[in-house]
């Protein structure tokens, strides 16, 4: 697994550490990952992997909903049959819960490291591009027949674009002419589609598209490969499973598995949305949820596809103007430049429209009476 940067570390991580029931010895506790909202970290003792996470408070407003709805998602896929789905599973405190809280009420857990399994930096050939597709569309199959009434909702508002554009709009209207070239830039390039914030709300509004359970960030980091590099086993970061859109698990695997510069670059101009890996991931996606999938929610992925990356632009952007506060950086200027990243994708995408709706159209051409009432 991909370790990096940042996280800053509590002093009392191995007092938090302790209070957890491992067997062994503590070692070595080390900053992991990518993640951008908790701090994560990889910790050792005799040997053994574990992954102990602070959930990030100030973005999760009641964190322990989070340890319910893995919980639920724990007990339904163990009652399904051959799920071939790996969940990293939590490792108890020493009092029998399955999460803590520190002394500033912090809520910290800790993880199986499932250490048979890598992240990839980017897709590299057809069959990695299936695996990633194949898997999303297996977790939409199982949760399925998971009443979303049984999940809460961990981050109310999370996928809601139009009230992300609100927010951005109001932040940029009270900043009025300062931040440069740049960011009048952006504030164009968002008017120019502020119609596209609304597409899928106004479907859901409307009826034409239900609420499912969803994975709410399965970007490329949060998809474990085994180490062949071939075979994808996993999907992590379970925070933000909860009643979504399918388009928006879709919209946002894609845009960050077909950003082959990833989410940090620096140079806009080069970003490039790369449709061969994106039909193998809907072909992948198809060929699990062939038949589950109505028309409307067909209809709508080209939008969604393209509307991921606009709304993670405005996330991005907004926190760079109300002085990065949300989004974890590493040098100034940093949200911003990602913001500028997405957004040329938004354009990439555009530029690639016919290809996107024949391709969506080729993997899910099917018999419509065939839709099952498995969603
Ligand atoms: C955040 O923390 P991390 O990296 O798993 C964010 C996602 C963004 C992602 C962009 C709860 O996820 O929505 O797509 O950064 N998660 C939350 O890298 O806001
Ligand atoms: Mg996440």
């Amino acid at each position: 697994m991909h370790q990096s940067l940042a996280t800053s570390c509590p002093p009392n991580l191995r007092d938090i550490a302790a209070r957890f029931a491992i067997a062994h010895p503590l070692g070595a506790i080390e900053p992991l990952g990518r993640g951008l909202i908790n701090d994560t970290f990889c910790l050792d003792a005799g040997g053994q992997r574990y992954v102990l996470q602070r959930i990030n408070g100030a973005v999760f407003p009641a964190p322990e909903r989070i340890m319910d709805n893995l919980r639920v998602l724990g007990v339904h896929l163990a009652e399904l049959t051959g799920t071939d789905l790996r969940l990293p599973s939590l490792i108890a405190t020493r009092e029998g819960g399955d999460f803590l809280r520190d002394a500033d009420g912090a809520i910290w857990r800790l993880m199986e490291f499932i250490s048979d399994a890598v992240t990839l930096t980017r897709i590299e050939n057809d069959t990695q591009a299936c695996e990633v597709g194949a898997l999303l569309g297996r977790f939409h199959r199982l949760v399925a027949s998971l009443p979303i009434e049984r999940l809460a909702l961990t981050l109310p508002g999370f996928h809601a674009t139009p009230k992300y554009l609100k927010r951005f709009l109001s932040v940029a209207e009270q900043g009025q002419g300062q931040g440069g070239q740049a960011i009048r830039d952006c504030l164009d390039f968002v008017i120019e589609r502020m119609w596209l914030a609304d597409v899928l709300e106004t479907s859901l509004k409307a009826g034409e598209i239900p609420l499912r359970v969803t994975h709410g960030d399965p970007k490329l980091d949060n998809i474990l490969f085994a180490r062949d590099g071939v075979h994808a086993l996993a999907l992590i970061d379970l925070d933000t499973v909860q009643p979504g859109l399918i388009q928006h698990d879709l919209g946002d695997c894609l845009r960050s598995c077909c950003n082959r510069d990833g989410d940090g670059t620096r140079n806009s101009a080069e970003v490039r949305f790369d449709t061969t890996i994106c039909a193998g991931i809907l072909a992948g996606y198809a060929s699990e949820t062939r038949g589950f999938l109505p028309q409307p929610d067909i209809d709508l992925l080209y939008d969604a596809i393209r509307l991921m990356p606009f709304e993670l632009g405005l996330r991005f952007l907004t926190d760079h103007l109300e002085g990065d506060h949300y989004f974890r950086i590493d040098e100034p200027g940093q949200n911003l430049h990602k913001a500028r990243a997405q957004f040329a994708l938004v354009t990439e995408i555009e530029s690639h429209e016919e290809t996107l709706r024949a391709l969506i159209a080729n993997c899910f051409a099917h018999d419509l009476n065939s839709v099952a009432q498995h969603w």
